[in-house]
This record gives structure tokens, C-alpha cells and sequence, in this order.
């Protein structure tokens, strides 16, 4: 077994950062017990383990800044605890410094081969493995800051690139991110020359809605007929998006007209089902009226086309009374 943080930890400093940690296995020990006080000396906390295994084992639970390493150890070596220690992320993996009395060419690159950052030769030279312990521990310290903010950056990135893709009020796609998948899904399309449909869609008598219970009953009208529409559709290419104003529109790539249609006729359901009372309103809640169109797009047409295209029919279902489709 290897020796617990606590029974060999020297007491630390009041400083709030603690100090870092050194994991030392050798099989010989008397070398540890001299690695150990030189660098509790040096102010190091210290872990040991007698072989490669128990030094695995040990590397596990306790998350070293650094690993002392000797070669020739039982059970598993030096080389070997090395190589399986490289199978660590190299962002997570602390460096190993071996510390043996094997002087040939060959262990020396058997060790750098396996993943040893350093490697220093017995009898220790006290002042230069002080060096080389504080450089590795450095460099270890700051390629582990790097990782980090490298992640927060990337973390970021992500959240910037989905609040630039995402309406503030419906929480739904936006104008921005309809504009980048229409133009995504007609090219795929014209590639595939499948049929590609889009539904424009437009709340009826929403300014009166507005008039007679506030804007603030507005934005929660708008919200909840977001989500319904957004609940109607559920094929992976499939997209809703607030158009603007209180008109939404849908994407369905690889989608004829009847199939279309029939996502219409969901969502007027689900908007029926959501029974937002509007008094001034001839059915005396909230409802839409549809556009519909479907094309197979081709290398000389352009989506706008198909938009255009939704929009007469959106204003022909506005002209025949609203509550209704067009196609
Ligand atoms: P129609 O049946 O012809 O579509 O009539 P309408 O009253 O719905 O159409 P109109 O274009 O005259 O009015 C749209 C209204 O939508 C006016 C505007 O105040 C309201 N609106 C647009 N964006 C928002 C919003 O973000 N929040 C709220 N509360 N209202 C909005
Ligand atoms: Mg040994
Ligand atoms: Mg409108
Ligand atoms: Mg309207």
C-alpha cells in the first residue's frame, strides 16, 4: 500500500494555496525516505508507493503535480507504469520524472518513449532534481491553465453562438438562424432534389389582441403559440422561427405539400387546444392563418422564391377570412 496524504503531508504554510503534490514511487526505501524529507523541505506535500501498481493506484486517488519514478521496480515497473500513464489525457496527465540508476543510452530512450518528461540518474544530485521538480511542476500548472481557459473560450463560444441564434422573447429560433438553415436545406435539397416546403404563419387580429389586454399579455400570447408551433414539428431538420413581429415560419426539408399540410393541421390544433381567449376577435380566440408552398429548389432558383411564395399564400388565407391555410 502507499502512504496517505495525511500520514506523510507536512503541515502547510496558512497560505490559502496549498502546496503542491508529489507522488514518489520507488521500490527502494531508503530513496523515499530521502526524497520525501528533501522535498517536505522544499515545502512539497508527499505521496509514496513502493512499485509501479500501487503508484497507479495511488496516481488514481490523489491527482499528483508531479510523479518521481524509478525504473527498476516488482510488479510493475517503471517503464511500464510510465506507459500507462500515457494513456491519460495529456491535458490531466502530471509529468514523470525519472529518477533511476540505469545510465545506458537505451533506458534513457525507452523512458522519453513511454512518456518520462525528464529523466535524472542516481546517486541524486539534491540542487538539480530542486530544479528540475520546480520547472516540471511550472510547466505542468500553467499547460493545466491553458486547458482551462481554453475550455472557457470554448464554452463561450457556444453560448455566444446559441444566444445569437435564439429569439429573446420565444426562446425559439430567430430570424438569423431561419436565414442560415433555409439557405443550408436548399442547397441540400437542390443536391438531392427532394421537395423542400416552408409554412408562413401570422396571428389574426393581434393588434386588437394587443389593444385589449396589454402588451405584456401580448408577449405571453406570443410565448405560449411559439411553443405550440414549435411542438408540431419533430423531424431532425425540421425548424420554426420567429419571422418577426407576430409572424413565425417553418422549414421541413425532404417534404412534399401533403405532408406539409398535415403539420399545419397539427398546429391549428395545438393552437386551438391552447384556447387564448380574444374577445375581439370574430372566434373569440387566438388563431393563425397559414401560407403554405413546397418547390424542389434547382441551381437557378433562389429561396427567396419560396418565400415570396408563402407569403401570397399567407395573404390569400389573410383575404378569405384568417383561421384558415393557403397553399
Ligand atoms: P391580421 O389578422 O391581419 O394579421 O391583423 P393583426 O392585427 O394581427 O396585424 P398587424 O400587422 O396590424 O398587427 C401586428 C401586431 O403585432 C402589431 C404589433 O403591436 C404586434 N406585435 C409585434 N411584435 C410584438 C411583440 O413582440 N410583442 C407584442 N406584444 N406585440 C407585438
Ligand atoms: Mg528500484
Ligand atoms: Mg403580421
Ligand atoms: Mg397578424
Amino acid at each position: 500500500m502507499y502512504q496517505s496524504l495525511e500520514e506523510s503531508a507536512i503541515s502547510t504554510s496558512p497560505s490559502t494555496e496549498p502546496s503542491s503534490l508529489i507522488l514518489i514511487v520507488d521500490d527502494d526505501a531508503l530513496i523515499r525516505l530521502q526524497l520525501r524529507l528533501y522535498l517536505q523541505k522544499e515545502k512539497y506535500r508527499v505521496v509514496e508507493a513502493s512499485d509501479g501498481l500501487t503508484g497507479l493506484a495511488a496516481y488514481e486517488e490523489v491527482h499528483p503535480d508531479l510523479i518521481l519514478l524509478d525504473a527498476v521496480m516488482p510488479t510493475m515497473d517503471g517503464f511500464a507504469c510510465c506507459q500507462k500513464l500515457s494513456e491519460v489525457p495529456e491535458s490531466d496527465r502530471p509529468p514523470i520524472l525519472m529518477i533511476t540508476s540505469l545510465e545506458d543510452k537505451e533506458s534513457v530512450d525507452r523512458a522519453f518513449a513511454a512518456g518520462a518528461a525528464d529523466y535524472i540518474t542516481k546517486p541524486i544530485h539534491w540542487a538539480v532534481l530542486g530544479q528540475r521538480v520546480r520547472r516540471l511542476i511550472q510547466q505542468f500548472h500553467l499547460q493545466q491553465q491553458q486547458t482551462l481557459l481554453y475550455k472557457q473560450l470554448e464554452a463561450a463560444n457556444r453560448q455566444l453562438k446559441y444566444l445569437a441564434s435564439i429569439d429573446g422573447l420565444t426562446q425559439i429560433a430567430n430570424r438569423r438562424q431561419f436565414d442560415e438553415q433555409l439557405e443550408y436545406e436548399w442547397r441540400r435539397m437542390t443536391r438531392q432534389q427532394t421537395p423542400l416546403s416552408l409554412i408562413l404563419c401570422d396571428i389574426d387580429f393581434f393588434k386588437p389582441y394587443n389593444d385589449t389586454y396589454g402588451h405584456q399579455a401580448g408577449d405571453v400570447c406570443l410565448q405560449q403559440v411559439a411553443a405550440a408551433l414549435n411542438r408540431s414539428i419533430n423531424r431532425a431538420g425540421d425548424l420554426v422561427a420567429r419571422y418577426g413581429g407576430e409572424e413565425f415560419v417553418v422549414i421541413l426539408p425532404d417534404t412534399e405539400l401533403e405532408g406539409a399540410v398535415h403539420i399545419v393541421k397539427k398546429m391549428q390544433a395545438r393552437i386551438q387546444d391552447l384556447a387564448i381567449v380574444h374577445k375581439s376577435s370574430p372566434n373569440h380566440c387566438i388563431t393563425l392563418s397559414f401560407g403554405v408552398t413546397t418547390v424542389i429548389p434547382t441551381q437557378q432558383s433562389l429561396p427567396e422564391t419560396l418565400i415570396t411564395a408563402a407569403d401570397a399564400a399567407l395573404y390569400q388565407a389573410k383575404d378569405q377570412g384568417r383561421n384558415t391555410f393557403c397553399t
